[in-house]
């Protein structure tokens, strides 16, 4: 197959800690799309221009190369506005893309279930919609040759109706699996089932974790998805019931991986699939640490949690991978623990952890329970630790030490709580 050829080009800002690592990334993903990398070139720069996004001399440098290395397109490292590509295709006379482009087109490809398809389908249009000039001057020239003029304003117009209409129809088609899937998830609420999620950075052992988990927990092998060294290799959620050797069980959710300068538009298209992530009662935020860019990758991806609106839920860091380590860092978070998902080894300490931070005695809880309910009494005597039992006269007043799991159960019974 014939690849195609391209430049990156970079803004290298002061406020961007991990540009070289960033640039990195996106020649990564670029090879993943099928282009050729043949140069690249960086400017510092404190932001970036009204015209070009990089200076002017920049863009005649741009445009030097682009002849000297015969590319085909360029790809900036940043999302660049309709406005930008516009004039940069104006000026160098040939495809501009960017680094969003990139990621859009991976999710496109990997895209499975229906769910997953729409949503990608629904933030490429959606960036596509005000870029759609730029666009039609490559479809033109590709049928055409250089030079020749795009579609008139009024086929285009045209065209920009036929995309938002698109946008609707997916919209429309996303809420209503979107309604099935709350559903599905109230049922779980209502089963009093916890959910323990899996995130991270794409590629840092997410899948990989979630099998050695199903097949250390439970005694056959029930294996679940694939797990590739590709980037975003898992699109869609997967949940799976974990069951312990004490009893306890939960659900394990895996979910899609983030990256650097995640396309807004795909943020808030697989808002769905990621509310999954607000729902669990533990999250398992699980780290390559044998790539030397982890520590960033982690702040990416609690910036990633921060903005989708994860708040108050425990995380436990998962340092994944460190069969590739000679020597295992020093963690700098609590609550945290050193896996290889590859060799199986601490998945047993992580369960613990997890068993630990989803059934501990958390609460110390006053409650009057109605003589009609007793089979409640009997739960708690079982699931709980009854500090003291009275007998009044609309019913049995106790005070018991409980987890967060029977506390959600039987809060309607609740008089006091007093948090440990
Ligand atoms: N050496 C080593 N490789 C691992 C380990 N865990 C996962 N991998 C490899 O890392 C690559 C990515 O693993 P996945 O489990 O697909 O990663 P993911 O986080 O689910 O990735 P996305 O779904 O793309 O977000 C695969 O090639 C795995 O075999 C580990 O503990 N050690
Ligand atoms: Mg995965």
């Amino acid at each position: 197959m014939d690849l195609e050829k391209a430049i990156l080009i970079g803004l290298d800002k002061p406020s961007d800690k991990n540009f070289q690592e960033s640039m990195l990334e996106l020649s990564n993903l670029a090879l993943v799309c099928d282009v050729e990398v043949l140069h690249i070139i960086t400017q510092k720069r404190n932001k970036p221009t009204a015209n070009f996004y990089v200076g002017e001399g920049k863009v005649q440098e741009i445009k030097e190369a682009v002849d000297i290395f015969d590319a085909d397109l360029i790809i900036f490292n940043d999302e660049l506005s309709p406005s930008h590509i516009k004039n940069l295709e104006k000026a160098l006379d040939i495809k501009v893309i960017d680094r969003t482009v990139l990621i859009l087109d991976i999710f496109a490809k990997r895209a499975k279930t229906k769910e997953a398809m729409l949503q990608v389908e629904l933030a490429q249009a959606k960036y596509y919609l005000p870029r759609i000039v730029g666009m039609y001057k490559h479809l033109s020239k590709q049928k055409s040759g250089t030079g020749s003029k795009g579609p008139g304003e009024q086929q285009l117009e045209l065209d920009r109706r036929l995309l938002r209409n698109k946008i609707t129809h997916l919209k429309k088609e996303l809420n209503q699996i979107v309604k099935t899937r709350r559903i599905q998830r109230e049922k779980r609420k209502k089963n009093d089932v916890f959910t323990v999620a899996l995130t991270g950075y794409t590629n840092s052992g997410k899948s990989t974790l979630m099998n050695a988990i199903i097949t250390t927990a439970s005694n056959h092998n029930d294996y679940y998805a694939f797990n590739k060294n590709m980037l975003f290799a898992t699109l869609e959620t997967k949940t799976k019931k974990i069951h312990l050797d004490n009893n306890h069980d939960f659900l394990l959710t895996d979910t899609v991986g983030f990256i650097d300068r995640l396309p807004h538009h795909l943020i808030e298209a697989f808002k769905s699939t990621l509310e999954e992530i607000l729902e669990a009662s533990i999250i398992l935020h699980v780290i390559d640490v044998s790539n030397k860019n982890y520590e960033n990758q982690i702040l990416i991806v609690e910036q990633v949690l921060e903005s989708i609106g994860v708040k108050n839920i425990p995380i436990i860091y998962v340092y994944n991978k460190v069969d590739l380590l000679k020597e295992i860092p020093l963690s700098t978070k609590d609550n945290s623990v050193f896996i290889s998902a590859k060799d199986d080894y601490h998945i047993n300490q992580l369960l613990e952890m997890i068993d630990y931070e989803l059934y501990k005695t958390i609460n110390n809880v006053k409650m009057l329970i109605p003589f009609t309910d007793t089979n409640v009494y009997s739960d708690l005597k079982n699931n709980a630790n009854i500090l003291s039992t009275e007998y009044l006269n609309n019913g049995i007043y106790i005070e018991v030490e409980i987890n967060k799991k029977y506390l959600n159960k039987y809060i309607e019974y609740v008089e006091i709580i007093k948090e440990k």
